[in-house]
């Protein structure tokens, strides 16, 4: 059986860490990653080779691979974005064109159409206060799409170029014997928890931090206040979502952007859960406003019905199975409490 080529960019993120692990796992794949950074000890076995260095520059390279899956994971997360918009900008938009016109490009040319998955976020959504968050509740795709954040704009635009790309580019779709077109893919994820990595410059960061810190004996100030709330997601979850999704047939498909779901908790119901598991947690809250203010903006939230009925998607954790048989058990593995 002849390998899968597969692209991974911003592999030594949380995501990337995960599904390069999980790729290789799998097997039948040659994985090729990208990331500003050398590749962690986690994962630099598994990768056939790594490109380091700023995507928006190294994407010519790409150019000589014969793709068959690309996964744009590469970048800038909510609260990082909203402090250097420019840069955010580049990395987010001008690196996510390089790679769909790469991708659409060599679809085009070879007949084969790659495919795109992209993981899009709770934060493509804008509530407009949180009296109107608290009254939407579970909010479907198309709804209350204007974001409030630089990221939210991002990836939120990059939803449509992608859509763009993979169906009306060019126009040829006019065509009497239209070319083959890239596959574009997006999740959009909510907040999500892994017990082997932390995040960074991400606003749902509050609850993962939090977790981490407790397990570790550490002090920890929430920069959110204990109401609030939105989803969250278990990493494996995550990746398993991305594979569904890679996986499911074109034909069943009936939009390129799929929300994904797992379970919705507040600040207050992660503080007493820490302190169940580790009853001397030391968890205050200071939120921070602007950092609230983003959090505030993203749906309580989301409805996953269009995933679960085209690609029969179902989360494995729930919040209970999340805690008691996921985080809880490996992270007092990882730090032996
Ligand atoms: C962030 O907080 O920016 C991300 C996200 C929800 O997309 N974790």
């Amino acid at each position: 059986m002849t390998e899968k080529q597969v692209l991974v960019t911003g592999a030594c993120g949380e995501i990337g860490q995960a599904l390069v692990q999980e790729l290789a796992k799998r097997g039948g794949y040659k994985i090729i990653t990208s990331d500003l950074a050398p590749l962690p000890d986690s994962i630099s076995h598994l990768a056939a080779e790594h490109v380091q260095g700023d995507l928006v520059y190294k994407v010519k390279i790409f150019y000589d691979y014969d793709f068959d899956v690309i996964f744009h994971l590469a970048a800038s997360l909510s609260s990082k974005a909203e402090i250097a918009t420019e840069e955010a900008h580049r990395i987010n938009v001008e690196g996510t064109m390089q790679l769909l016109m790469l991708a659409a490009y060599r679809s085009e040319k070879y007949g084969k159409a790659v495919k795109f998955i992209f993981p899009s976020s709770i934060a493509a959504y804008g509530m407009p206060d949180i009296a109107m968050k608290r009254k939407a509740g579970t909010v479907r795709e198309e709804e209350w799409d204007s974001p409030h954040t630089m990221y939210g704009c991002n990836k939120l635009y990059c939803e449509k170029l992608g859509t763009y790309y993979s169906r009306f580019h060019g126009q040829k779709h006019l065509d009497e014997h239209p070319p083959v077109m890239m596959d574009f893919r997006a999740i959009r994820f909510p907040g999500l928890v892994s017990a082997f990595t932390l995040p960074s410059g991400g606003t749902s960061d509050y609850g993962p931090e939090m977790l981490h810190a407790a397990a570790q004996g550490k002090p920890y100030a929430c920069f959110v206040r204990p109401d609030t709330i939105i989803s969250f997601m278990a990493m494996p979850d995550a990746i398993k979502s991305m594979l569904m999704l890679m996986d499911a047939p074109r034909e069943n498909l009936t939009t390129s952007v799929y929300n994904v779901a797992a379970f919705a908790i507040t600040a207050e119901d992660f503080r007493q859960r820490a302190l169940s598991a580790f009853p001397s947690a030391d968890i205050t809250f200071e939120p921070n406003p602007r950092r609230q203010g983003i959090v505030d903006s993203w749906p309580e939230d989301v409805n996953d019905s269009r995933a679960r009925a085209d690609w029969n998607w179902k989360p494995d954790y729930d919040v209970d199975r999340f805690f008691e048989e996921y985080f809880l058990p490996e992270i007092r593995k990882r730090y032996g409490k």
